[in-house]
């Protein structure tokens, strides 16, 4: 191990690699707190060339590396195991925009680049990315494409996947395969870089990418209004979706319980009505402040909208944005919970949403139900909080049966168990339960094909 190490140091250069207990620690820990991992060594490679030095060294000397970008997911991709021989592959050095091209509607940047910073380079030269999260001012695309991350404006744009032209990845023994092409279209032959979106660090270590931009969206309105049943909420979105088209960008349900926590841990956040409702949605749109007042206005004739605040100005709207940007924070301040990232096809979601009530009730009518995300996705954050009298292994019991009976209910619905946030290590067995025999095979025999020694994040996915 040690002439591994000093060569993974040569490789890296002085101001590349971390071997103090005290620098590693934030990075050996998960997001949420709930993943602790050990390493000998964090190292930060500054090209392409680097990252494949290092892999190639690992490779040959059976080494383990887990890629790790911002460190803001929520399954514990990011973090090593336990055993404190895994080498930590930080990207966060290689952080250039290599290129924007405005008339072809790209931009080609490297792995580490932060989310943020790519939305302003695209802002800068006229262009929009709309990829959006919570974490985007710490998150970094080459962690977004490995989760193949959601986020706010994936009803109009897509997940991470569609907005991806291109990619460079380094395999397993250190080859750099370049699949960096700025084309919208191009059929010869497999379209390899499908793999690695999503694979979490398991297929390969992605360097760089080449992402599809789109014109400016002009102004957005926000909007936040309040409905009965999480359900009515999949009719509004129809109708809104009648009336504005594919300029709806956002439709985030989320619950007043969920809301109350928002308001109780983060400082200054407020719901703007008067009075609470059951449920609220975040809706963000394009157009003029009137065609949103008057989609909205037909909604509730027709039914089930029972009061609605439209943002007067950016101010007003980043206020509206602060609520919802605030949950996953809030949820953490509040304890732990158990993280349910679930889909069902949209027009499943009330039935959905009914029979999982009456499934916690009979499961457990003390949990506390944290439900929000993405409706118009059909993605919901359908999270648990179990009661805190119990001790960690009634606790640990309990929620495996939860889980286990939340996901049986996804199942029966047609659903996905990991909607946005991916497998790592808190869905492996879940995923190994849930997914097909022939699926499973496959995955098996992907990951034995293009890492056979089993060097590439071992002990996430699958
Ligand atoms: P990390 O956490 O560092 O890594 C995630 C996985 O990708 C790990 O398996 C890691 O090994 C792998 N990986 C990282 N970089 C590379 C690379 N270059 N090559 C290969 N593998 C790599 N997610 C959503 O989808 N939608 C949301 O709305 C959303 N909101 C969030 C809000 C908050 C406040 C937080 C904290 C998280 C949120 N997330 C959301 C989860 C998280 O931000 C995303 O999963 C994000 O894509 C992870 O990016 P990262 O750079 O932090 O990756
Ligand atoms: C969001 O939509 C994130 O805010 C986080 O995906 C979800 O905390 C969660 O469960
Ligand atoms: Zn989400």
């Amino acid at each position: 191990m040690k002439a591994l190490l000093d060569e993974l140091k040569a490789i890296v250069g002085t101001r590349g690699w971390t071997d103090d207990e005290t620098d590693l620690e934030p990075y050996l820990n998960e997001w949420r707190g709930v993943y602790k991992g050990r390493t000998p060594l964090r190292v930060a490679p500054a090209s392409t060339e680097e990252v494949a030095a290092i892999v190639r060294a690992c490779h040959a000397a059976g080494v383990a590396v887990v890629p790790q970008g911002g460190n803001t997911g929520m399954c514990g991709g990011a973090v090593p195991d336990g055993s404190g021989t895994q080498i930590l592959l930080s990207m966060h050095r290689m952080r250039r925009i290599r290129s924007v091209d405005a008339q072809n509607f790209s931009m080609t940047v490297e792995a580490g680049c932060i989310l943020a910073d790519i939305q302003e380079a695209a802002r800068a030269a006229g262009r929009y990315f709309p990829l959006s999260l919570g974490a985007e001012g710490t998150c970094q695309i080459g962690g977004n494409l490995a989760t193949d991350a959601g986020g706010l404006n994936v009803l109009r744009y897509g997940t991470a996947r569609s907005l991806t032209m291109g990619l460079e990845v380094v395999l397993a023994n250190g080859t750099v395969l370049n699949s960096l092409r700025a084309l919208r279209k191009d059929t010869a032959g497999y379209d390899l870089k499908q793999l690695f979106i999503g694979s979490e660090g398991t297929l390969g270590i992605i360097t760089a990418a080449c992402l599809r931009l789109f014109p400016d969206p002009g102004k957005l309105q926000t909007a936040m209004v309040a409905v009965a049943t999480a359900g009515e909420s999949v009719g509004l979105l129809a109708r809104l979706k009648e009336q504005l088209a594919d300029r709806v960008e956002t439709f985030e349900l989320v619950s007043d319980y969920v809301f109350g926590l928002v308001e109780k841990h983060i400082p200054d956040a407020r719901l703007p009505f008067d009075r609470r409702w059951p449920w609220y949605v975040l809706i963000e749109a394009a157009g003029s402040i009137d065609e949103l007042g008057a989609a909205l206005a037909k909604a509730m004739e027709d039914g089930p909208v029972l009061d609605a605040v439209i943002a007067k100005n950016t101010s007003e709207s980043a206020a509206l944005w602060r609520l919802r940007h605030s949950i996953a924070e809030a949820e953490r301040k509040d304890g732990k919970a158990l993280k349910h990232d679930i889909s069902v096809p949209v027009s499943a979601m009330p039935a959905f949403l009914e029979q999982g009530d009456e499934l916690l009730e009979t499961l457990c009518p003390d949990a506390r139900l944290v439900a929000f995300g993405h409706v118009g996705d059909g993605n919901l954050h359908y999270n648990v909080v179990l009661p805190r009298d119990r001790d960690a292994s009634a606790r640990e019991e309990e929620g495996k049966r939860i889980t286990g009976a939340i996901y049986d209910l996804v199942t029966q619905f047609g659903g996905s168990i990991s909607a946005e946030h991916g497998i790592g290590q808190l869905k492996r067995e879940w995923l190994s339960r849930y997914g097909s025999d022939p699926e499973l095979e496959v995955m098996r025999k992907l990951k034995k094909t293009l890492d056979p020694a089993g060097i590439l994040n071992p002990g996430k996915v699958i």
